[in-house]
């Protein structure tokens, strides 16, 4: 068989890697072995041709001169960045031998993996290396950095991962970006809105940053972090009060109701006005929107769930189209996320049976530093792969602290020599996704999709996958899991007899079309993965977890008495840490990292735009520029993205996040964070 990398030159399908919802079709143009041009594919269904200018420009990024070529042996301080090459044999040799020493002497449970989803394939994001890791008995790690309170709290609400299909919100009347940068984040749902605006609909944002997102709105509402459930009960109130809740779908479709008909009658406009800063009459005015619009559409974003409360927070909101009925119809409901229509057979992949140690520990990813400095047992060895710690987890000064202790062994499997990366004892070169062989499920729209390799592997990177099999026949592991080729593991996956959407999909078909869409049906009517099979408006599961049966606002936990809230947020022109170390999307984000600050607030402290700042709290300190305006309410301050190596910036923006566990799911409170700000002086 042919494959494309027996052709130096043409055009080849791919699929953006990266973790965006979007999971855009790619066409990459290859000249000579080398890929010249990264264009969107124009006959993927939903993303049609177009594509984020990070992609755009990723030739930048593969083909970057900082790229690693080779595995490399640390020789000088940890985190100080000095290294010397060394050969594959060796680097496996030594990483095998570390681990079965420090096997013999502490356990495998010493021996903690970290990884998130540097590269969405899932062969190479929880494939090869969970099985490694569970065959060795590793410590297991929690991955819950991104969405996971969230989703726990969806779930609650709706039973799994489903929502809307995101090629129907062209019918929506009325959209609601709810805690979501769209615009950054979600491209491809803004331009769905921008058509449904063509035939009347309204853009409604919810955030508590004007930033583009809340600028191409036909209304921005700003509010004050972790009050959005406040907002939805809010609107509860009105809807139930002044009748606008669809009867019959409530009796048909959900549990509770009456129950929750009088519990929201404590939040009347007034208290949530007070809760939330949002005034009475923009409550009254965006509940009667909601309730006398249809069909309506709420795309829940990662804002709101970043927070102590955030699980609470998206169980709440996601209760709001079974008030109005709004899943009956074509253009419908919400979509916090979808991957529940793609859940390929991840046992097939992971192989959990075997993990033979049967109380093998849990380490929440959120507490690295903390797991690196306390845990006992203690934490000997760290291996990491796709994703870099040190700038994207909480508390990062903990976590450097705890990556400089000398007798911890750290593998850093990466592209690039990252923040994290210095910290190693052996850094392991990654391939990009266009050198492998994977499948990618979105987690928004409904299609899976195929990357065979177009490019030879860079230097003498490897794959994850490849990797895994080096350390596992360096193991000794002889487990025939190892020898299993992609194609087969991705075929494996894609049997998955516990979900009905995937049926018809098998690695043929990808391989013959390179894309494939979920077969769903519709949510209703029908039956929901919930305890009860609706939609639990009352759910007796939470009450047996601990958490209030019916949707409340709980406030965020007290994080001290600086005067402001600090959200650091993702920026355009990254993707998490991703490209904060290439110079042409340093350059294309142009700007100095910023901290947005209302203007009444600046005049109290002295600060005027522009300036420098000092922004701090116990856990560390940061300095960025001075945004003065009416972006922001006041008491709120805001930073978009994760800088490493910020012109002028002192520390990462993380050193200021807490590592605080939000109420479900094990979930990151990036944004429930207090700080202080000060003009920087010299
Ligand atoms: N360009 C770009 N795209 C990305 C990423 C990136 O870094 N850059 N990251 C990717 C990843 S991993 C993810 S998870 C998604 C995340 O993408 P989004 O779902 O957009 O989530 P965030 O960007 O974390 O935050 C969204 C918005 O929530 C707001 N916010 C913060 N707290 C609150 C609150 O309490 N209430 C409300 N209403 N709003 C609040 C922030 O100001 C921000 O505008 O994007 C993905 N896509
Ligand atoms: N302050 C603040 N912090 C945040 C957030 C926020 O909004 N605010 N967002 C959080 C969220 S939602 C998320 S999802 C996390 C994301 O955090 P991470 O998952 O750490 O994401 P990235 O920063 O993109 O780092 C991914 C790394 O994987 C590497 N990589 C890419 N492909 C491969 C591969 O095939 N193999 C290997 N071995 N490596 C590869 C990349 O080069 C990159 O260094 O950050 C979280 N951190
Ligand atoms: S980062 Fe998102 S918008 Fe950009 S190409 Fe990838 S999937 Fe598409
Ligand atoms: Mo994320």
């Amino acid at each position: 068989m042919t494959t494309f990398l027996d052709r130096k030159n043409g055009v080849f399908p791919s699929v953006c890697s990266l973790d965006c919802p979007d999971q855009c079709g790619l066409l990459l143009h290859k000249e000579n072995g080398r890929i010249v041009k990264v264009e969107g594919d124009p006959n993927h269904p939903v993303t049609k041709g177009s594509i984020c200018n990070k992609v755009r420009n990723m030739t930048y990024r593969i083909y970057d001169e900082k790229r690693l070529k080779y595995p490399l042996k640390r020789t000088g301080a940890k985190g100080e960045g000095s290294f010397e090459r060394i050969s594959w044999d060796e680097a496996i040799k030594v990483i095998t031998k570390k681990w079965k020493e420090t096997i013999d002497e502490n356990g495998p449970e010493s021996i903690l993996p970290y990884s998130f989803y540097g590269n969405m394939g899932n062969l190479s994001a929880e494939g090869m290396d969970r099985r490694f890791f569970h065959r060795m008995g590793a410590s297991l790690l929690d991955r819950t950095i991104c969405n996971s309170a969230g989703s726990v709290g969806y779930k609650y609400t709706m039973g799994g991962s489903f929502g809307m299909d995101p090629e129907e919100t062209v019918d929506s009347k009325l959209i609601l970006f709810w805690g979501i940068n769209a615009v950054s984040t979600n491209m491809h749902q803004v331009t769905l809105a921008q058509k449904a605006r063509k035939n009347g609909a309204k853009i409604v944002v919810i955030d508590v940053h004007k930033n583009q997102t809340g600028r191409m709105a036909d209304w921005f509402i700003p509010i004050l972090p972790g009050t959005d459930a406040a907002l939805a009960l809010g609107i509860m109130h009105i809807l139930f009060a002044e009748n606008m809740v669809n009867q019959r779908f409530l009796e048909n479709f959900t549990v509770g109701h009456e129950e929750l008909r009088e519990h929201v009658k404590q939040y009347d406009p007034d208290t949530v006005s007070q809760i939330t800063g949002v005034p009475v009459k923009d409550i009254y005015e965006l509940s009667r929107l909601y309730g006398t619009t249809s069909p309506t559409f709420i795309r829940i974003g990662n804002g709101p769930q970043h927070h102590d409360n955030g699980g609470m927070c998206i169980r709440t909101i996601s209760c709001l189209p079974a008030l109005t009925g709004q899943w009956m119809n074509k253009g419908g409901g919400a979509i916090k996320g979808n991957s529940g229509f793609l859940a390929f057979n991840s046992e097939y992949l992971q192989r959990p049976d075997l993990l033979k140690y049967k109380r093998t520990r849990v380490i929440n990813m959120n507490l690295l530093g903390e797991a690196l400095l306390t845990s006992v047992p203690p934490v000997k060895s760290l291996y990491v792969y796709g994703s870099n710690p040190v700038v994207v987890a909480p508390e990062s000064n903990k976590i450097q602290r705890g990556m400089e202790r000398e007798d911890l062994f750290v593998v850093v499997h990466d592209l690039f020599l990252t923040e994290t990366a210095k910290y190693a004892d052996i850094v392991l070169p990654a391939t990009s996704s266009f050198e492998n062989t994977d499948f990618y499920t979105s987690y928004w729209h409904h299609y899976i999709h195929l990357q065979q390799p177009v490019i030879d592997a860079y230097g003498e990177s490897k794959s994850n996958v490849d990797v895994f099999r080096l350390l596992a026949e360096a193991m000794g592991y002889e487990d025939s899991v190892f020898s299993e080729k992609e194609s087969e593991m991705i075929s494996g996956a894609l049997n998955n007899p516990g979900n009905d959407s995937m049926r018809m999909i098998d690695f043929e078909k990808l391989a013959a079309q390179q894309y494939a869409k979920a077969e769903r049906q519709p949510l209703f009517p029908g039956e929901l993965p919930t305890p009860s099979g609706k939609i639990e408006l009352c759910s007796k599961k939470m009450e047996d977890d601990g958490y209030p049966a019916l949707p409340t606002y709980i406030p965020l936990v007290d994080d001290g008495d600086f005067p402001y809230l600090f959200v650091p947020a993702p920026n355009h022109n990254f993707l998490n840490s991703t490209f904060s170390n290439n110079d042409k999307h340093v350059e294309l984000e142009k700007k100095h990292p910023k901290l947005h600050m209302n203007q009444k607030d600046a005049m109290n402290a002295g600060i005027e735009d522009g300036e420098m700042v000092r922004i701090w709290n116990e856990r560390g300190e940061c300095v960025l520029k001075a945004n003065i305006g009416e972006n922001v309410l006041q008491g709120v301050v805001v930073s978009q993205g994760l800088w490493a190596d910020a012109p002028g910036t002192k520390q990462l923006v993380n050193a200021l996040t807490p590592d605080r566990i939000a109420d479900m799911g094990g979930g990151a409170t990036f944004f429930s964070g207090r700080v202080n700000v000060e003009k920087l002086t010299l």
